[in-house]
């Protein structure tokens, strides 16, 4: 069907959308277009309802109302939208991580039986950045003064979050000078809410800086301890050879998928599988073994770490329970549509949400917490497999041929090893031209982009340019199934990109993580620009994201920008009406940070827009 075709690039995603209407289930897509047509008045970000004189509307045609209730007028009502869903992201990103760091510090306690340090490296590595002396102290009591350090991060009223000290000293001074210095994760989001409520920040400039700020809070701060607490629990990702798409279920073998972002439930359930007796246990049941395979982030932190393969992204999760082939989904947190649920229900599939802050319709709730996680893993996994036998077979469908093959892995170590030991013959190529410059693909999928061809379309265009791309997320696995994350896919590239990839053995397209390992990206841009001797802002560098929807996503583009990188969306944010934040935002902040926002809804043209920005950062380092 057209309408099929239209929804998505992918041949998985077709049968599946297929079947799942065969089955009666309702998708993502239908619900899309059943919201048709969606608000104009919230699609510009002109709605306000944060008080009970509200709800207001800002007529965008100047004949209604101008102003709300309170007075405010547009460019304040979507300030405080835009700075309201920067908190939220940077506010999930960061409890993630302060999660991480629970755990950290219970390892270090001994009450976290089966996590462990499997970075020592890291662990001393953060522990002097943060200022924890190492004198004499046992792994585990340096693992609780880490913890300690990092839970200030938090909370403390600080001057700047320590990360900052990564950054390139021309671009602490910038955000010094525009007061954006990120002073406490929690803080710089409490203060958005704060700023955002009725009769408070009503500079919508003012309120848009802080936006920054909040944003940076994330990126600097909690989405980079999350990254970094990872690696210590569960070691520095290196490259790994994996496989992706609906394929890697298999029909003879106890699927187990893991949905979700935290890595802390999924590498529990990862040891389980491992275990003799539950594989016997599997054998005894007909199957031909444990099959894990991961959706959206949590996905990602396994396929880094274990080479675990991915079944989709963000719009393939319902497609991925219309196989019929899923004996157990574990869900933690973000990006689990509350809708997976009741889908589920027409097939064997047990799903099981596992933290205490993420419930969710017609799932069993099975709390996960450092203390228990072990044994709940093992008893969750003997479930999925005792689940095996209940498969109803008139409603399995076992996706046709073989899945994709891929590489993952690439931490900015594992580039750093891949290279040689140094970032040097990257900055080499750079110079030389044979690789023009470096951009980063990242986020979501949205139902109102065709699935993956916002990804899969500017991420072709740019290697074929001789630009390297870095992605994470749900791009990351858009790219994987379109094949670009093998080395072989460097004959797509460009001439200059194709022979440094073929020296290196590696895809032209890399694998750096989850979208909290975004933070991977900025660490070596500025790696790249210490090396250079220069700001982020200079580099020939540039980031996107094509098919967006969180408000995940609107805090890492915003720390994007204001850590120099110049930021092309592919869905609109709801800005448009305010044509001073618009303004501000496309092109004022080029002359306040030396990055901007771009909006630009065809992936083509996107690409476009990045090659002219590489070129010009280029010229004006005189390459
Ligand atoms: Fe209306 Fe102002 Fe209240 Fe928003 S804060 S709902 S604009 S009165
Ligand atoms: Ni990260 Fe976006 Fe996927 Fe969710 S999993 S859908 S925030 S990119
Ligand atoms: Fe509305």
């Amino acid at each position: 069907r057209e309408d099929v075709q239209a929804r998505t690039i992918t041949e998985d995603g077709r049968i599946f959308m297929e079947k799942a209407a065969r089955d009666g289930l309702e998708t993502v897509w239908d619900r899309y277009r059943a919201q048709q047509p969606q608000c104009g008045f919230c699609e510009l970000g002109l709605s306000c309802r944060n008080c009970s004189m509200g709800p207001c509307r800002i007529d965008p045609f100047g004949e209604g109302p101008q102003r709300g209730v309170c007075g405010a007028d547009a460019d304040i009502i979507v300030a405080r939208n835009l700075g309201r869903m920067i908190a939220a992201g940077s506010a999930s990103h960061s409890d993630h991580g302060r999660d991480l760091v629970e755990v950290l510090r219970k390892v270090g306690e001994g009450k976290a039986p089966g996590y462990g340090i499997r970075s020592e490296e890291k662990l001393r590595k953060l522990a002097s950045e943060l200022g924890v002396s190492e004198d004499g102290q046992s792994v585990e009591a340096l693992a609780v003064a880490v913890a300690e350090a990092l839970e200030e991060e938090f909370g403390t009223r600080k001057k700047a979050l320590a990360f900052v000290g990564r950054v390139p000293e021309k671009r602490r001074r910038i955000w010094e000078k525009l007061g954006i210095t990120p002073r406490g994760i929690d803080r710089e989001t409490s203060e958005m809410m704060h700023r955002t409520h009725m009769g408070v920040d009503n500079d919508w400039k003012s309120l848009l800086l802080h936006g920054l700020r909040n944003a940076l809070s994330d990126g600097w701060g909690g989405s980079l301890i999350a990254t970094e607490v990872s690696d210590i629990l569960f070691g520095i990702p290196q490259p790994v050879a994996s496989e992706v798409n609906l394929r890697v279920l298999k029909e003879d073998q106890v699927n187990i998928v893991l949905h979700g972002h935290n890595p802390i439930v999924s590498e529990m359930i990862f040891q389980a599988a491992q275990d003799p007796e539950l594989m016997g246990l599997a054998e005894e049941k007909g199957a031909r073994g444990i099959n894990l395979a991961g959706l959206c982030c949590t996905g990602n932190e396994l396929l880094m770490r274990r080479g675990i393969p991915m079944a989709g992204n963000h719009l393939m999760t319902e497609l991925a329970l219309s196989t019929g082939l899923i004996d157990m989904m574990l869900v933690d947190y973000q990006c689990i549509m509350p809708a997976l649920g009741e889908t589920a229900r027409c097939y064997h599939t047990r799903m099981v949400s596992t933290s205490d802050k993420a419930k969710y319709p017609f799932m069993e709730h099975r709390e996960f917490h450092p203390e228990n996680a072990r044994d709940l893993a093992r008893d969750l996994v003997r479930e999925a497999v005792e689940n095996f036998v209940r498969r109803i077979p008139a409603k399995v469908l076992s996706p046709p041929g073989a899945p994709v093959k891929m590489m993952a892995g690439f931490s900015v170590e594992a580039i750093v090893s891949a290279l040689g030991g140094s970032a040097g013959p990257l900055i080499d190529a750079i110079k030389s031209g044979a690789i023009q410059g470096a951009v980063g693909v990242v986020g979501c999928n949205n139902p109102k982009i065709r699935h993956d061809y916002g990804h899969v379309t500017l991420t072709t265009r740019l290697i074929e340019n001789d630009v390297l791309v870095v992605d994470t997320g749900c791009a990351a696995v858009a790219h994987a199934k379109a094949g670009l994350k093998v080395p072989e896919a460097a004959e797509k590239a460009g001439p200059g990109l194709r022979q440094v990839c073929r020296a290196l053995g590696i895809p032209p397209v890399l694998h750096m993580g989850s979208c909290v390992d975004n933070v991977r990206i900025f660490d070596l841009a500025a790696a790249l620009a210490h090396a250079l001797g220069t700001d982020i802002s200079d580099l020939p560098l540039a980031a996107a994201a094509p098919e967006w929807y969180s408000e995940k996503a609107v805090s890492i583009a915003c720390y994007a920008v204001a850590s120099g990188v110049y930021t092309v969306l592919g869905t609109p944010p709801p800005i448009f009406g305010s044509q001073n934040i618009v303004k501000l935002l496309t092109e004022d902040l080029e002359g306040l940070l030396g990055a901007s926002f771009a909006v630009e809804p065809d992936p083509a043209r996107a690409a476009d827009l990045i090659l002219e920005r590489i070129r010009a950062k280029r010229a004006a380092l005189g390459l």
